[in-house]
């Protein structure tokens, strides 16, 4: 079992735990324990294997927990998870999906009127039986059936991080089967699209049959849907479909550009190839006339046979970039050693799991000249925010800590910064005192997601027009499969940003990419600048910023455009 499944384990048991009324303490150290293993770089499997003595030491495992990982390990699940499981319907845990329950509520919901599943809570919603539960009123009702119209909408497609751990495990599967000699993802993984219909993969082998057959027969997989020589596809037990195709070399190039789609790309392309005289499909590039192929083995060579030059994957969303390529003007797009720092990371001060000291040696790994510490505000009560003594007392600890990295002769430097909650009245959660001190302001919204159209908007900008913010945290407040983006003028509120020097985030967790690919391009036409931050709660997190990189792609983001390409000094001097 790997270290994401075991911390999901472990936060369903708290979950039930909580649910059912537990007691706090335990549910505490199996939320915490989730939170250590989703953050720990090492596998639990491998420093289980060292020896006895391997799991011990670890931070926030007690004796228990380290039982419960043992018992992972060895025999593939927790029967103590799976006992909660049995004390409590199947669809309550689908319940702290939607956006505004958590488990108490859950709780409530369950023991006060039976509700075990999201149809039953729609349906007690919209039959107004929840307004008189403590806690909720109509408004909550109206909220939560929101919510689960917003889940409906987006569910069916899946995370891009959950497909692409899938991707990357077929990927090796396949390349290990004799005779093949190429593996390629294609479709909206391969342009990185924040969510996935399927997984479309592609490959080159001599032996079809033999593919298929190592294919169908993966242990990840639940059904063959279709099995054929060239085309088969299966769905997983985790519901994700994979389609794969066997290939020739000769038509590989034109397959690829095919099956990377978009469609509306493909389509484009296939028009203009029209105009030209010219056929274009998944078998090569034919000459209207006589039907001789003359493009075919590589995409290079697609493209070039329309008059293009290769279009990077994540533009072909047919959203101008023809036009570009025809001008000779494709964006130069970024790429994730442009990355020069981070500019939202937590430590153990608010919700982090990790000490400055862990975080300058893990970004330094990054090769990072710096790293803003953006602890959050006292607003966020569950995540310990800091008040203003304890934030006075981080910038004072920031200080020492650049100091003792100035003397060793280290580069690299920690920004004095926090993640400050913009207040339901517009207002910043920190006193100008702490503000002052900072390099680094990121303003959030953390509460108050239903606020109308024109309040969250004036929210916003009023936090902007303090003229305190360097950043606006995850302008949207979008949870991908989860939580739709709150009500918000982006025009109105980018205007603005752009009136006070502030950059808009792109918040690389996979679960948020946001701003998302459209805002990021309308945020550089007019001439903003976006910081692509991780958002980092644990060391493991930094390297999400490769999700923020080709979300920024598809947004057609260049080094220019993007803040923490800059260097330092120059980042400092904002
Ligand atoms: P998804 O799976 O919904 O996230 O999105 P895609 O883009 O991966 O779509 P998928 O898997 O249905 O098909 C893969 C690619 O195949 C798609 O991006 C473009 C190409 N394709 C599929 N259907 C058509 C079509 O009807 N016309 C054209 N021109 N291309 C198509
Ligand atoms: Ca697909
Ligand atoms: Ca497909």
């Amino acid at each position: 079992m790997e270290n994401q499944e075991i911390a999901r384990i472990f936060s369903e048991i708290a979950d039930l735990l909580e649910i059912k009324g537990g007691d706090p303490f335990r549910i505490r150290s199996y939320r915490n324990g989730s939170v250590v293993i989703e953050g720990l770089t090492e596998s639990l499997k491998s420093l289980y294997e060292k020896g006895a003595k391997g799991l011990e030491g670890i931070p926030g495992i007690g004796l228990s927990l380290r039982e419960k990982i043992i018992e992972m390990l060895d025999a593939g699940k927790c029967k103590y998870h799976d006992e909660l499981l049995k004390e409590l319907p199947a669809g309550i845990l689908d319940l702290l999906k939607v956006s505004g329950v958590g488990p108490k509520k859950a709780a409530l919901l369950y023991k006060e009127l039976g509700v075990a599943s999201v149809n039953e809570l729609e349906k007690a919603a919209k039959g107004h039986k929840l307004h008189d539960l403590p806690g909720l009123g109509e408004k909550s009702e109206q909220n939560i059936i929101k919510a689960i119209a917003g889940l409906r909408a987006v569910s069916g497609r899946f995370n891009l991080h959950v497909a692409l751990s899938h991707a990357e495990d077929f990927k090796a599967y396949l390349k290990k089967i004799p005779g093949v000699s190429t593996v390629e993802s294609a479709g909206s993984l391969r342009r990185w699209k924040d969510s996935l219909g399927d997984l479309d993969i592609l490959v080159i082998a001599k032996d079809p049959v033999v593919v298929m057959d190592a294919f169908v027969n993966h242990p990840d997989v639940k059904d063959a849907i279709s099995k054929g020589e060239t085309k088969s596809s299966v769905t997983l037990k985790s519901g994700l479909q994979v389609d794969l195709r066997v290939l020739e070399k000769k038509t590989f190039g034109a397959a690829w550009q095919y099956f990377t789609g978009s469609k509306e790309h493909n389509i484009a392309l296939r028009d203009r190839a029209k105009r030209m005289g010219l056929k274009i499909n998944e078998y090569g590039v034919f000459t209207e006339k006589t039907g001789k192929r003359i493009a075919g083995e590589t995409e290079e060579d697609v493209y070039k046979s329309v008059g293009l030059p290769w279009i990077p994957p994540e533009l072909r969303e047919n959203r101008g970039e023809i036009e570009a390529a025809e001008k000779g003007g494709l964006p130069d797009l970024l790429e994730v050693s442009d990355i020069k720092g981070d500019l939202h990371v937590h430590t153990m001060e608010s919700d982090g799991s990790n000490t400055l000291e862990e975080i300058a040696a893990a970004a330094m790994k990054f090769g990072y000249q710096y790293v803003a510490i953006t602890d959050h505000s006292r607003a966020v009560g569950i995540a310990h925010g800091l008040d203003e003594a304890r934030a006075l007392k981080q910038i004072e600890a920031i200080d020492a800590f650049n100091e003792r990295l100035k003397k060793s002769g280290k580069k690299f430097r920690f920004l004095k910064g926090a993640e400050v909650d913009i207040r339901a009245d517009g207002t910043l959660d920190h006193s100008d005192r702490v503000l002052s001190k900072l390099d680094c302001a990121v303003g959030a919204i953390h509460s108050g997601f239903n606020m109308s159209l024109a309040d969250m908007t004036g929210r916003i900008i009023k936090g902007i027009q303090t003229g305190k913010l360097n950043i606006l945290a995850h302008p949207t407040g979008r949870l991908i499969g989860v939580r739709e983006a709150y009500q918000v003028d982006m025009e109105a509120v980018m205007d603005e940003a752009k009136k006070h020097g502030v950059a808009l985030e792109l918040n690389s967790y996979p679960e948020r990419l946001d701003l998302n690919d459209v805002y990021c391009k309308r945020a550089k036409e007019k001439g903003l600048l976006v910081a692509i931050s991780t958002d980092s709660h644990s060391i493991a997190h930094l390297s999400n910023i490769a999700y923020g990189v080709h979300a920024a792609r598809r947004g057609w983001l260049e080094k220019k455009d993007v803040l923490n390409t800059r260097g330092l000094k120059e980042v400092r001097g904002r």
